[in-house]
């Protein structure tokens, strides 16, 4: 079987850092380059991170581009409250050596998209949409091109997580949102109503630890150190495990369910900016655009997870 060809799109971020390494443990997946963008950190943070990602898992000849450095229209929000002042707070790691390509990440995507064949690159966006966005603009003649836009972002019976209405990706940057959601790419969106589903309970985060290998306890030590401010905020019994769930998805989609709706981005209002208005329960007659995700076989995703990252 042919590898599904992939570009991440990514702001690690410590869930960034375990979608990414998930991807790199599975033969399935030919991950043809990291782009990264400005969202959970800055972007020279965001470079910095995705290299420090590929070197702990060895694989020092992966391409990694900066993109673009702030939202489309707005001034960058930034989550160090969670993901700590660097983006990937918790295990003590190396700097990164290899090398950031001199390539801008929107370029990449661009010319990727125009010169592998038509319907077999897939878009992994795990930040804020920004890149995506800017490709579309630049060069609407990719957009047929994409496979399928499979992207961690959004939320309806979550509602929010960094204000009351938004989930954090489409609240960065919400007019590059609407760009993506309405391009007419097949999109699977991986909203927090799944993504809290996802809990690192304190035996998935041993089983990592457990591992014995330095990817095991990376990814133990970044669990536990986001996990404070979630198990807080949320009074639940681990963090949500938001970015992964995408890589699952390409994986083993049977882990998840979800429904073909209308999304439409909120880009006007003060009060509900970049909330995912999402037809859940289909009383407008808005033509679907996503399969937006509602559930997940917690139990299967770790067991997933687990068995892949132990090939590390
Ligand atoms: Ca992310």
């Amino acid at each position: 079987m042919m590898a599904r060809k992939i570009i991440i799109d990514t702001d690690p971020g410590q869930d960034d850092a375990v979608a990414i390494l998930l991807a790199l443990a599975s033969p399935e997946l030919e991950v043809l380059g990291l782009t990264c963008v400005a969202g959970n950190v800055p972007l020279d943070l965001t470079a910095r991170n995705a290299r420090i990602i590929c070197e702990l898992a060895d694989r020092r000849q992966m391409p990694v581009y900066a993109g673009c450095d702030a939202p489309l229209s707005r001034k960058l929000v930034t989550a160090e409250h969670v993901h700590g002042k660097t983006g990937l707070d918790g295990p003590t790691l190396p700097d990164p050596t290899m090398p950031l390509q001199d390539t801008h990440a929107v370029d990449f995507i661009i010319d990727t998209l125009r010169i592998q064949d038509t319907g077999s690159v897939t878009l992994c966006p795990l930040g804020p949409l920004t890149n995506i966005a800017a490709a579309f603009e630049r060069a609407p003649d990719i957009i047929d091109r994409v496979q399928q836009i499979v992207l961690m972002g959004g939320a309806y019976f979550e509602v929010g997580n960094i204000t009351p209405t938004a989930e954090f990706n489409i609240y960065v940057d919400p007019e590059a949102a609407k760009i993506v959601f309405a391009a007419g790419a097949p999109l699977v969106v991986l909203p927090l109503d799944v993504t809290h589903k996802a809990l690192t309970t304190q035996p998935r985060v041993d089983a990592f630890r457990a591992m014995g290998t330095d990817v095991g306890r990376a990814v133990a030590d970044w669990t536990g150190f986001f996990e404070r401010f979630d198990k807080e905020k949320y009074g639940s019994a681990g963090a949500p495990l938001h970015d992964p769930c995408v890589i699952a998805y390409l994986l083993q989609p049977d882990l998840f369910s979800g429904r073909d709706i209308n999304v439409e981005i909120e880009t006007a209002s003060d009060l509900t900016l970049g909330m995912t208005v999402a037809d859940w329960w289909r009383v407008t007659d808005r033509p679907a655009n996503a399969l937006f995700i509602g559930d997940v076989d917690a139990d299967g995703f770790f067991a997933l997870l687990i068995e892949r990252l132990a090939r590390l």
